[in-house]
């Protein structure tokens, strides 16, 4: 997910060219399915009042509630006649070109391994329970899953036109730490978020961070960290919002314009901000403090 993580060029023993691997469902232990009923329960708790209504639709209508890993066949099959999307199994981190061509293809790659019992909180490499658990529920919704096909063509491009960094971002600040405005309030739909226990409540309830309304050129200019709970989260107003502006612009012009401006550090607010909340860092400053 970020420039810093090295993936192999060239797919593992026993991958496809593609960097699919069957899931090989029946060889989940007992101890491992366990370890996804224990954080679906934890999550499953906290979600309700918190998660955006269609997080919990996704999660509903997917039946992701069945207890263990879930088959991504038999999620595949429900997810196909719902938005045409699949999820197919990796082994770990794909190179950029591969995942962009998946998602371009409406195919979400999904690890599928899992965290260990005593790890539920760590995570090196994005695993079964954040892939499926995080990010699957929000491709039962037809206006994220047009969303993650156009990012998946969008990276591609991206790719040619030197500008992934940027778009990384928009990925990083909507899919994966994702806020939205609801009717009640600030809701939360992306999967580092909503598959996080303590984020899931941090980044709603915390006056640490920054909770700034969503504006693309803004994003694309903004840096993130990858180690801990975020300093900026960017609010949509909605779904069909996002992908007003996204999917129906050009982003070569946009990307000409940015890539000539000064990149915007974690926490740093800027004129021209829409800020819900001018965060007091409060929690970034004592973890400095610590080091
Ligand atoms: N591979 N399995 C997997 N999951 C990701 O989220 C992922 C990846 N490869 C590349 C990647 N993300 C990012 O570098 C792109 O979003 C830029
Ligand atoms: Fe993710």
């Amino acid at each position: 997910m970020n420039e810093e993580t090295h993936v192999h060029e060239h797919p593992p023993e026993g991958a496809s060219s593609d960097w699919t691997i069957p899931q090989n469902w029946d060889a989940y232990s007992d101890e491992e399915h366990r370890v996804w009923d224990t954080l679906f329960e934890r999550q499953a708790k906290l979600l309700p009042g918190r998660a955006s209504e269609a997080y919990l639709r996704g999660l509903d209508v997917l039946k992701l509630s069945k207890p263990g890993i879930p088959d991504f066949e038999e999620l595949s099959e429900r997810l196909m006649k719902l938005t045409g999307w699949q999820v197919v199994a990796v082994p770990g981190l794909v190179p950029d070109d591969v995942f962009f061509d998946h998602m371009a293809n409406r195919r979400f790659v999904a690890g599928n391994f899992i965290r260990r019992a005593d790890q539920l909180d760590y995570l090196q490499e994005p695993d079964v329970f954040h892939d499926v658990f995080g990010h699957v529920p929000m491709l039962a919704d037809p206006r994220f899953a047009d969303y993650l096909e156009a990012y998946g063509r969008g990276g591609l491009r991206a790719l040619e036109l030197g500008a992934l960094k940027q778009l990384a971002r928009l990925y990083w600040y909507t899919v994966e730490f994702g806020l939205i405005e609801e009717e009640e309030g600030l809701r939360i739909y992306g999967s580092g978020i909503v598959s996080s226990y303590s984020e899931s409540q941090f980044a709603l309830e915390d006056p640490s961070p920054n909770r700034i309304r969503f504006d693309l050129k803004r994003v694309m200019r903004t840096d993130y960290r990858i180690d801990d709970f975020q300093q900026n989260y960017f609010v949509i107003p909605s779904f069909d919002e996002l992908l007003r502006v996204t999917v129906e612009s050009d982003f070569a012009p946009l990307y000409a314009e940015i890539l000539d401006q000064p990149d915007i550090a974690v926490a740093e607010l800027v004129p021209g901000d829409d800020i819900i909340t001018n965060g007091t860092q409060a929690y970034a400053k004592a973890k400095a403090a610590q080091m």
